[in-house]
């Protein structure tokens, strides 16, 4: 059994798509033991209760540092003793001692085919640059923001008529195949 914790900030529709796998016997034998958020009013939160998952909020803004926050929020994830910790939607940039503490067991999925379009906004900035392509990729968590090892990627064809919105309901679609499938691959690798 690899027990995982994940982290969000918003609606968490990657955490549900988790939850389904999981459910289904889809994740490997992964098992999510708690979900996050730094964000009280997360919507993400509602569905890890509704999935009787233990929940905890740590909103970032009770913290004068960066590196406070981050210090609290790693007692609270190690308290679950996880092998893996997913980031679906969390919106906090993470803090190198974080980032040590979790290396080669913290994975992220971001919303472009990176290299390209590390950071926010990257719907735009695909369309901005004409691609004829997009998608998704998981990766492991390393210091540089979005620059970790790459596990999967996904990708779709950008349309004559895509906006920004367009695509990212495209891509945030995809999304939800492609980390269950990164994380299972994970969790089968974990165990024996
Ligand atoms: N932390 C590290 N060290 N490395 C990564 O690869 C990380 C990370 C933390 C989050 C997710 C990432 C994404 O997939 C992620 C990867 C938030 C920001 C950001 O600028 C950038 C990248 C990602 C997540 N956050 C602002 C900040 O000041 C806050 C924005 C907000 O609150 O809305 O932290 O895109
Ligand atoms: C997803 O599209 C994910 O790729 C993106 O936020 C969305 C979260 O959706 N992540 C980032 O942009 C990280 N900075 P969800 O809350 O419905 O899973």
């Amino acid at each position: 059994m690899t027990r995982i914790v994940v982290l969000i900030s918003g609606h968490g529709s990657n955490l549900q798509a988790l939850i389904d796998a999981q459910q289904r016997a889809e994740l490997g034998g992964g098992q999510i033991v708690a979900v996050i958020s730094n964000r009280a009013e997360a919507y993400g939160l509602e569905r890890a209760r509704n999935a009787n998952i233990p929940t905890e909020h740590l909103s970032h803004r009770d913290f004068a540092e960066r590196e406070d926050f981050d210090a609290a929020l790693m007692a609270r994830i190690d308290a679950y003793m996880p092998d893996l910790v997913v980031l679906a939607g969390f919106m906090r940039i993470l803090t190198p001692a974080f980032v040590r503490h979790f290396v080669g067991k913290m994975v992220n999925i971001h919303p472009s085919l990176l290299p390209k379009y590390p950071g926010l906004h990257t719907h735009a900035r695909a369309l901005e640059a004409g691609d004829t392509e997009h998608g998704a990729t998981v990766h492991f968590v390393t210091e540089n923001v979005d620059e970790g090892p790459i596990i999967l990627q996904s990708r779709i064809p950008v349309l004559a008529n895509d906006t920004a919105d367009t695509l990212q309901q495209r891509v945030h679609q995809i999304e939800h195949q492609l980390y269950p499938r990164a994380v299972r691959m994970i969790c089968e690798q974990n165990t024996p």
